[in-house]
Parts: C-alpha cells; structure tokens; sequence
C-alpha cells in the first residue's frame, strides 16, 4: 500500500467516524428533547425498543391504560358495565349491564337498607322501568338483600318488587334455611317470597342449570341487542347440581359477549363470590376466552381469582366490588378485601384493578375510591369512568400504606 492510499483510507475513516458521532448526538439530542418534552411518546419507544412493546394493551402486559369515558356518553353506549358502589362501608355486588333499552342486573346487596340507594342510581339509566334480566347469584346477604329491600306495613322496596322484570336466573342450591329458629323467614326465605311476587307479576323465574340444560323455556345465551352482537351466556358451574360446604361456589356465573365491527370478540366474565374449587370445574367445564374484563372474585377475597382461572382469562380490568380495608370478613389485614394474595396473583396480569370504597376514619366509616366504575364501550372503543376519580388501585394512598405489588 502507497503512502497516499494510505493517508486516504485514514481521511475516510475519521469522517466515517465524525458521521457516526453526529448520527449517535442527534438520537441523544432527539431523545433528550422527546424526554423532557414528549415524555408519554419517549416511554413508548423507549418500550418497544427495549422492552418489545408499546406499553399499551398488548396480551400479557400488565401495563394497560384505558381511555377516559365520558359520564355523558355512557347511556348511549352500545354497551355499559356499571359496579355501583354503596352508601355503606360492606363488600357486596351490584353490577348493572345495559345495551339500549335492555338491562341485566346482577345481585343487590350489601344491605336490604342499600335498595333505596341502588333504584336511584338504576333510574338514571332504566328509562322504561324494566329490567329484562335480573341473576341472583348466591344467597348471601351481600348480593340479595336488596333484591328484597326494607319492608313498611306488607310492602317492600326492593329492586324486584320495583321494576317490571323479565327474566329472573338464580342459583340453583343454598345451604340456608327458610326459617329462623323461631319461625320467622330469614333473608332467604324473603328472598323466595320475592320471587314469587315477581313471578306472579310476569317475570320468567329460572335456576342457572335451567339456563344451562334449556329446560321449561330456558336459555343457555341470550342476546341483549337487536342485532344479536351482545350475548349473555350462562356457563357451567359444576355446584349448581353438586352441594358444597361454602355458599360462594353456588354462585351462578356468566360470560358477556360482544361482536365487535371487527368480528373480534370483546369478553366480560362475572363469577360472583366463586371460590378456588369452583373456579378449577368452570375452567374444566367450560371453553372460557380471554377477557377484557374479570369481576374479582368474591371482592379480591383470598381465596378467589386463583391462577388456575386467571392464567386462561388473562383480564386486562379487574374491578373490585368492595370497601377496601374493611374488618368485616377477617382481622388480618392482608387478608381484607382487596386482600394481599389477590393482588399477587392478579398483577401478574394487570395494574388495572379499580375498587369501589375505601374505610375512612370519618362518622360513615367508609369514602369512595373509584367509586361508581363505569365501563363504557363506544365509537369503537372501551372506556372507562368513575364517579370518583379512575386512579388505579397501585396508585392510591391506601395501597402504599397496606399492600405491596406491581413493581413496575
Ligand atoms: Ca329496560
Ligand atoms: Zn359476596
């Protein structure tokens, strides 16, 4: 090699060099200015270049945002799922699903003082003063008493004695008695003088394995819309013909289902207070897909939402009906609702747990968390709004000071 080649292969790699120092401070500079300036788009691709994702709702990410919905929107949704949040310091369920004119109820609780507080929040949305479905899941006061409500003289307020009801779907076994020891009916015995009342004022009465075996006029899916894109669909639950020692796994359980304009699926599974063997037969007995939205089981208790259940639903929203921290089911509290092994196994999942009230040291003992939490699917897309605010629960002051988790 000549003295002149040589001179100009070294000229061409220290410009090589300088390109390549300019090229490496632009991404810094870029990167710099998105960082400081951009910060939400310089997490993006900061996550899809070292993590491999978009940091949004990717399958198996635990990271998932959700829009914002809109209180004004929400009775026109093609599609609303609303866990009403009570006046009062209990865990309980009352969840209202609701497409156009027709609405599914599922439970009433916590108290039969709560029905007053549940039919004005009902009526905001249930303008033709029917409710097409109504599903008592398990004969615990916590989702039943305010089906049957307070009573004055011979009358009762509670939601079935409110509204015209078309279809009832209730659990097929309890392990209660009708009658005190002293021969007054006890909640479940009201609560079956409740059905009477409501099937004598027109409304089908059917158990969940009716549902699921069709029998007498049952249905196994029902459609909720027109054009039969949302479906409610009753799945099997090995305890609706089988006893067990612990009411919970009565619990009748349901899969929403929505067609999308995309011919995708959006799905929504409710398990009411279903604990771990309950939930090891419904995985077993039934074709479950993977859902946007999982009702904790039995209020983020313990002993429900287990991974045999959650590793096959993978949930992206997870909303908790309870009061968070109450003492009103256990005095350890990793063990209050949401409790700590919850948390556990569903962050695995998700950080888009979201809870109704919370204790507070005030004269009513409780204030809302999220409160109401509304999910909303409309112009193509779900969202979400709570009447309080729609802070996760990772975020809050409650969780820093009683849990642990989501260390991302
Ligand atoms: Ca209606
Ligand atoms: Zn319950």
């Amino acid at each position: 090699m000549t003295a002149k080649r040589k001179t100009a292969s070294k000229k061409l790699i220290a410009r090589l060099l300088i390109v390549l120092v300019i090229i490496v401070a632009l991404v810094v500079i870029a990167a710099a200015v998105m960082y400081f300036f951009f910060p939400d788009t310089y997490q993006k691709v900061y996550n899809a270049i070292f993590i491999g994702t978009d940091g949004g709702d990717d399958e198996g990410g635990k990271n998932n945002d959700i829009t914002d919905g809109k209180l004004e929107e929400i009775a026109s949704a093609d599609l609303s799922i609303h866990f009403i949040s009570f006046d009062n310091d209990g865990a309980g369920d009352c969840t209202l699903i609701k497409s156009g004119n027709t609405e599914v109820l599922i439970d009433a609780g916590s108290m039969q003082s709560t029905a007053a507080h549940i039919r004005t929040y009902i009526d905001k949305y249930c303008t033709d003063g029917k409710l097409e479905y109504v599903i008592a899941t398990h004969a615990d006061q916590d989702h039943i008493a305010a089906l049957v409500g307070n009573s004055s003289g011979n009358s009762y307020n509670g939601i079935l004695y409110s509204y015209e009801i078309g279809t009832i779907i209730t659990f097929d076994r309890t392990n209660k008695e009708e009658l005190t020891d002293k021969g007054n009916l006890t909640l479940y015995g009201k609560f079956l003088e409740t059905l009477d009342y409501a099937e004598i004022n027109g409304a089908d009465v059917y158990t969940a394995s009716d549902c699921w075996y069709e029998r007498d006029g049952a249905q196994k899916t029902y459609f909720l819309d027109e054009e039969q894109t949302i479906s409610m669909n009753i799945l099997y639950n090995y305890y609706y013909e089988h006893s067990s020692s612990d009411e919970n796994n009565y619990s009748v359980c349901m899969l929403l289902s929505q067609e999308l304009d995309t011919g995708e699926f959006n799905h929504y599974l409710f398990t009411g207070d279903l604990e771990e063997e309950g939930e090891e037969y419904l995985v077993q007995n039934n074709d479950l897909p993977e859902v946007q939205l999982f009702k904790a089981g039995h209020h983020g208790s313990p002993t429900s939402s287990n991974d045999c259940l959650l590793s096959v639903i993978k949930p992206k929203y997870v909303p908790v009906t309870c009061c968070a921290g109450t003492d009103e089911y256990s005095d350890i509290p990793a063990n209050q609702f949401p409790s700590q092994a919850f948390i556990d196994r569903v962050s695995k999942y998700t950080d888009a747990v979201y809870v109704n009230n919370v204790v507070s040291d005030d004269a009513q003992g409780y204030k809302a968390m999220n409160g109401d939490i509304v999910f909303d699917y409309s112009q193509g897309e779900l969202k979400l709004w709570c009447s309080n605010n729609t802070t996760k629960l990772k975020d809050t002051e409650w969780f820093a000071l009683n849990r642990t988790g989501w260390a991302s």
